[in-house]
């Protein structure tokens, strides 16, 4: 068996400062709010300067934060609506610091590589765009013109459109998303892989067969309103902090939650709301009411025994517990699921899933208190090969409730990019529905693609075995957020070019192509100056709420391009005169683009005027309505079997989860301040028991290694942490340890690699 060792295409070893300290039991507090303007700090932003950037987060006539998709509330005050990790990604894009000509003069693309990712982003700005020729080592300046030129020539010149692929990473306005897959389609081709599906395709396509809409069903007015809220696979404190604020407003008002997840993270178990003098002083509130400690994907064997219970208090008292009515009218399939869990071991459910019964019996008590319960969740349910069967039995749970299309009730998938909903809707998608295809056929009068495209795995074997030749990225860091990075960096330099439209330079663009090009372009907090003067973007939050992105700052450089004007540019040179629409003509004043989105897309009528309300408009949600747009008009209850949970001898169940101080790839610190890390990110979280018996030491370093793909992965020189995590279960940060995800490892039904459940040999270094 060959055996692999890191290369340039991994992040090299830097944790020579690192120190554990005790895990937190409180999110937030006022250390958030030093660390919020320390980050600001960083990047050269003084008081006065963070506070005004800061100010225009998320307000009506400001910039969506870049962070996360979490709705923001109709009552938001000045200075209140951005959390400590927004204020890190609006410090690491307002930098202040620029990439200029003598930079790259400076570093050759492997002297970059040798730097860790936060240094990487620390450098500053891209501010024009870069060449990397055949053979040569360093990126050279080139104009604006020469590379729609060349990018241009790259795509002409392939064989067939297929060849080319499109990535979405999820931060792309509705405005650039709608454009960018319309040239893609006028090209010729759906290969429109998309970041999401590396997160919540899971959650898409089980609640797209279930209840007929793959998004969720809740409003922030139903968080509020809810009795009951469950929080699964979710990490708020970190990944959604302002989520917090909701459910603090949530328990006000009387909702219990249970939080389910095999750590017990900081923001589930408490939380201090920096912004209210009275919580910092009492020291907050506590959030979750119940904390159930499943082992890595023991969720369907919880679900399925919780509902086992809610059968059992339904035979005691008949018609209280089992919304009869709700299943007679809007499902089907409640029979067989009935029939199902009736034959289930539930002590064996139990057993695997690392939970007691009295503990599941105290959870039943909590959700029989009334019928208005959600259910949150996010990677930790989305990224296993059995996701969609999680966000099936996540909806078994809530119809056998009648839970859905009432207020305080529903499914809530927790998105992550703050626009990768919308991208979505406006048509980012490897499979298009018939019906946007039909759509697109009237409006623009050419015949779009019908074949299904690449999704994100099936882009990398098309790269590897030469199917696909081109590489073109549209924000993202496509080669750390995907896994085997061995074998994606294989892909991306098999490619005959790569490009990347991205604001900052990151390790995805010194893995490269034949040809390599990157485009710099606007970042949402600066001022998109058009024809018509000064042009708002729109965004989707997590919550189906469609609003505008105002940018105020000026821009990094002067020479800036927005996304929209990149591809409106590049189609024209791509597609000349067999285009279907005047590109230029529409980015002079981009309510031409809107318009465009409302004849194409449903649900976007009016668009212009009512994107101008202040907070934007809802988009009609069938399953709120109770109407179910599958198949049958109905419902669907399905039947999910347990995963098999059984470990080969001496091996670990794996789970890769982002630090406090990370976005996805982009590495604002090195700090994990809620689990006690400092200063380093080569880490692996371990149940002390397990590391006795395997003879392994707190602070020693060990290696991680698994078998796939024919050769030994190997994650070396990982220090060792113990914490309360259960047994066989340890925990790592992406992107260190992808390596060692396997490519053909993903969620049955939507492809989603597996990066939650990998299973690994832990040894001391050799
Ligand atoms: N600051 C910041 N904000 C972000 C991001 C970021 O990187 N930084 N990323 C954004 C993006 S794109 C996304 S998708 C979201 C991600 O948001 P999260 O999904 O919260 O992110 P992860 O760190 O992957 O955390 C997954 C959580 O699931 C738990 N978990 C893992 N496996 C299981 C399991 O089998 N069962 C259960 N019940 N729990 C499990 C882990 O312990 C962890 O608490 O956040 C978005 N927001
Ligand atoms: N092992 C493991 N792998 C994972 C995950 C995991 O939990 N575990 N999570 C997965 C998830 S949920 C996701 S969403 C993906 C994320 O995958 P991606 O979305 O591809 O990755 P990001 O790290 O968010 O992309 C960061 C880069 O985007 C560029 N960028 C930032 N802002 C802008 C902008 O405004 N415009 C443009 N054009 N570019 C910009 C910058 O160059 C930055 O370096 O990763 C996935 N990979
Ligand atoms: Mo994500």
């Amino acid at each position: 068996m060959t055996s692999h060792r890191p290369s340039s295409a991994e992040p090299p070893e830097t944790d020579d400062h690192l120190r554990i300290e005790a895990p937190q039991k409180k999110a937030a507090g006022l250390a958030s709010v030093r660390s919020s303007f320390a980050h600001m700090r960083l990047h050269g932003h003084g008081l006065p300067s963070a506070i005004r950037i800061l100010g225009q987060m998320n307000q009506v006539d400001g910039f969506d934060c870049p962070g996360c998709a979490w709705p923001d509330p109709d009552d938001r005050a000045a200075m209140t609506e951005f959390c400590e990790n927004g204020a890190k990604a609006a410090a690491w894009e307002t930098t202040r610091r620029r990439l200029d000509a003598s930079f790259f003069e400076r570093y050759s693309i492997d002297e970059l590589a040798n730097r860790s990712d936060y240094w990487l982003g620390l450098q500053g700005r891209l501010t024009e765009p870069l060449l990397l020729r055949p053979g040569s080592r360093f990126y050279e300046p080139i104009s604006w013109d020469e590379a729609f030129k060349r990018v241009a020539e790259g795509l002409k010149a392939l064989d067939s459109p297929d060849e080319a692929v499109f990535y979405t990473s999820g931060r792309t306005s509705n405005e650039a998303a709608f454009l960018y897959q319309l040239f893609v389609r006028a090209f010729g081709t759906n290969n429109l892989p998309d970041c999401s599906n590396m997160c919540h395709e899971s959650s898409g396509v089980g609640l797209g067969e279930t209840v007929g809409i793959g998004k969720g069903s809740v409003t922030l007015d139903d968080i509020h309103e809810a009795d009951t809220i469950i929080v699964m696979g979710q990490n708020p404190g970190t990944n959604h902090p302002r989520m917090l604020t909701a459910l603090q407003k949530a328990k006000k008002n009387g909702a219990q939650i249970i939080a389910i997840n095999p750590l017990p993270e900081a923001g589930l178990m408490g939380f201090v709301n920096p912004k209210s003098p009275a919580q910092v002083l009492s020291g907050g509130t506590q959030v979750a009411d119940l904390f159930l400690q499943v082992q890595i994907n023991g969720d369907v064997a919880l679900l399925k025994a919780l509902m086992c219970l809610l059968l059992e208090e339904e035979a005691k008292r008949p018609g209280e517990v089992v919304d009869e009515d709700f299943i007679g009218l809007f499902t089907e399939g409640f029979a067989e699921l009935r029939a199902h869990l009736e034959a289930q071991d539930v002590d064996a459910l139990l057993e695997s899933a690392g939970i007691t019964r009295a503990q599941v019996e105290q959870a039943v008590d909590i959700i029989l208190r009334s019928r208005k319960t959600i259910v949150c969740w996010a990677m930790g349910l989305t990224q296993h090969r059995n996701g969609v069967g999680n966000v099936r039995e996540i909806v078994n749970f809530l119809l056998m409730r009648g839970s859905i299309g009432m207020p305080g009730a529903g499914t809530c998938p927790v998105r992550g990019h703050s626009n990768v909903q919308g991208d979505r809707t406006m048509g980012i998608h490897d499979r298009p529905s018939e019906a946007l295809l039909d759509r697109i056929q009237e409006v623009f009068g050419f015949d779009p693609p019908r074949k299904p495209g690449f999704n994100t795995v099936e882009a990398i074997h098309a790269m590897l075995d030469g199917r696909a030749k081109l590489f073109f990225a549209m924000g993202g860091n496509f080669l750390q957020a995907t896994p085997d990075t061995e074998r994606t960096a294989h892909a991306l330099q098999k490619c005959k070019m790569t490009v990347h439209v991205s604001t900052k330079l990151n390790r995805g663009h010194l893995i490269h192509g034949n040809w390599s090009i990157i485009l710099p372009c606007l970042a949402r907090s600066e001022v998109d100056e058009q024809a018509y003067g000064p042009q708002f973007v729109t965004v989707e939050n997590s919550m189906g709420v469609v609003h505008s992105s105002h940018g105020h700052l000026s821009p990094a450089d002067p020479k800036l391009y927005s996304e929209s004007s990149i591809v409106a540019w590049l189609a024209e040179q791509v597609l000349g005169p067999e285009t279907p629409v005047s590109w230029c003509w529409l980015i002079e004043n981009y309510d031409r683009i809107r318009d465009l989105i409302e004849q194409t897309i449903r649900g976007f009528e009016d668009f212009n005027a009512r994107v101008r309300k202040p907070g934007g408009f809802h988009l009609y949600n069938s399953a709120r309505e109770r109407r179910f747009d599958t198949k049958s008009g109905k419902a669907k209850f399905t039947i999910n079997p347990a995963p098999d949970l059984a470990l080969p001898d001496g091996c670990f169940r794996m789970m890769t989860v982002r630090t406090h101080d990370q976005y996805n790839t982009t590495v604002y610190g090195n700090d994990d301040r809620y689990r006690g890390v400092r200063g380093g990110r080569r880490v692996v979280f371990m149940n002390e028991a397990d590391m006795q018996q395997a003879g392994i030491a707190a602070g020693s370093k060990v290696d991680i290694t698994n078998d796939f793909g024919g050769a030994r992965r190997i994650a070396p020189r990982f220090t060792v942490v113990p914490y309360p995590i259960p047994s066989r279960c340890v925990a790592t940060y992406f992107p260190e340890a992808n390596v060692l995800v396997p490519l053909n490892r993903f969620a049955e039904g939507s492809f989603t690699p597996a990066s939650k459940d990998v299973t690994v040999r832990v040894a001391p270094s050799t």
